[in-house]
């Protein structure tokens, strides 16, 4: 079993619904089971124009290799109404992107982990912090919490509002 950091992002439509959709899917999964969910952040768009983007991260286990796992999240994805095109900058109803892989270093064409933006983004690391203060991404050395602070400091332009926990599906 490995334990996987899932970042989910929703920019159109009802995207506290989707993300709670993308959780319960994951959770449903026969190979996979969510083991913790960051609050909800409210987030400016970040290199894309559109609505703010409501941005959470996800801690699940998985028996699956990070390929297959790749194909699970599109599918997912894909039954959420996600469309593709546009070079990944078109509005989404969900987005579910694998940020760490265990403690795996991944190059290939279809997959790079950790996710080789994700340090830069507020949006991936404040949810990330809150839910894994200490954790050392592989290849940096300092926390998440610590990178976390920095992109605060620095980038106060990229807004990030907590919204709270995510809420259970109803039904
Ligand atoms: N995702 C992107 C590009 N920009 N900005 C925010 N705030 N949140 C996202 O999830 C996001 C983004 C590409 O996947
Ligand atoms: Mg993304
Ligand atoms: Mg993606």
């Amino acid at each position: 079993m490995t334990t996987v950091f899932i970042g989910l992002g929703s920019n159109l439509g009802d995207r506290s619904d989707f993300l709670r959709r993308a959780l319960d899917a994951l959770d449903r999964g026969d190979f996979t089971a969510v083991e913790d969910v960051s609050s909800v952040f409210e987030t400016s768009p970040l290199d894309v124009t559109g609505e703010p983007f409501l941005n959470a991260v996800a801690r699940i286990r998985t028996s699956l290799s990070a390929a297959a796992l790749m194909e699970v999240l599109i599918g997912i994805e894909t039954s959420l109404g996600r469309e593709r095109g546009g070079k990944g900058t078109l509005p989404r109803t969900i987005d579910l992107d694998v940020l760490l892989f265990g403690d795996m270093k991944i190059q290939d064409t279809l997959l790079t982990v950790p996710h080789p933006r994700m340090t830069q983004r507020r949006f991936v690391m404040e949810p990330l912090a809150e839910l894994a203060p200490g954790l050392i991404i592989p290849g940096e050395v300092r926390t998440a919490r610590e990178i976390a602070d920095d992109l605060g400091r620095r980038h106060p332009d990229q807004v990030v509002r907590n919204l709270g926990p995510v809420t259970p599906l109803s039904s």
